[in-house]
């Protein structure tokens, strides 16, 4: 991947050290099972980014101005357990240096190394998953950090609360909380379901979205796309309360497969990593200070000195 700026933004907007934000592309696609090119997924949305207009109409902001910087990307694939222990210690790094931070995928797999980091650096979290798919086996063809895995370990560890399901394996039906568990056939009755989850999440959530959970006639280059979807104003309503109402630490993006033939998918990614960060960042100013709130006793370091803590990753 040359490197370049997150939507073609000038470089006064995309240095480290004034940035607030932080977004690490993840190329890999080492466990998918039908679909293969996940991993093209980071080119295909930087790509898409930057033939995007910057200004959000809605809410009348250019986030880009907060500062995003373009981390290198993660390409170790010697293993799916290498590919999570990398994405973990390199989103860690960054929440370390009060980052807001940020992944695009790649494969769901990507996430059980962002949640695993989040996990360890904020108290008390909650995922939300938005996905067609469960992800909840344990283990599967071999590996714990398989994409069909990649939300288990935080039904174990986090407050998870799914949206959109709607495709699962009856093995996965022991591991669900049901309670905490929004059908897409049931969605669709009525909008109570929004309420409902916003309740149950706790004060810290990390959004890990899997754009299958759009319907296919929005986002048809995904792996495993699955009928009855979300549409994108529906989605947006949702996202835009949650972001209002709750303390967003960081969100990842996953499972664009793109095809080249197909642009309208990368264009909806980049719109919604864009969209996600206007809702993050709605009510600061650009010179406002940025504290992303980690428990620094949580990872044992003083927070007063955490910029001259060096170690990149
Ligand atoms: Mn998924």
């Amino acid at each position: 991947m040359n490197k370049k700026t997150y939507a073609g933004i000038e470089e006064q907007f995309s240095k480290l050290d004034s940035s607030k934000i932080v977004l690490i592309p993840v190329s890999y696609d080492g466990t998918s099972t039908w679909q293969k090119g996940a991993d093209k997924g980071p080119d295909a949305f930087l790509n898409a980014s930057e033939n995007m207009e910057l200004y959000d109409i809605e809410t009348k902001t250019e986030v880009y101005r907060q500062g995003v910087y373009l981390a290198n990307a993660i390409t170790e694939s010697s293993s799916p357990e290498a590919m999570v222990e990398a994405v973990h210690k390199t989103v860690k790094g960054y929440i370390k240096k009060n980052k807001f931070v940020t992944a695009f995928g790649g494969e769901h797999s990507i996430s059980i190394g962002t949640i695993r980091a989040f996990n360890e650096c904020f108290d008390n979290i909650t995922v939300l998953q938005l996905d067609a798919h469960a992800d909840l086996r344990e283990s599967y063809q071999g590996s714990k950090c398989n994409h069909a895995c990649a939300l288990y370990e935080a039904s174990q560890t986090t407050n998870l609360i799914q949206v959109g399901i709607r495709s699962m394996d009856v093995i996965e039906t022991t591991v669900m909380d049901e309670d905490k568990t929004y059908f897409a056939h049931e969605m669709t009755d009525d909008d109570s379901w929004i309420d409902s989850a916003i309740d149950q999440m706790t004060e810290n959530v990390y959004v890990t979205v899997d754009l299958d959970v759009f319907d296919p006639s929005i986002m048809p280059s995904t792996g495993t796309p699955e009928p009855g979807g979300l549409l994108w104003y529906e989605t947006l309503d949702f996202l835009r309360q949650v972001f209002e109402e709750k303390n967003i630490i960081g969100f990842d993006i996953v499972e664009l497969c793109p095809n080249p033939k197909e642009k309208s998918s990368d264009f909806l990614a980049a719109k919604l990593y864009y969209k996600m960060l206007t809702y993050k960042f709605l009510n600061d100013e650009v010179d406002d200070e940025f504290d992303n709130n980690f428990n620094e006793s949580k990872i044992g370091i003083n927070k007063f000195s955490k910029f001259s803590d060096d170690d990149d990753n």
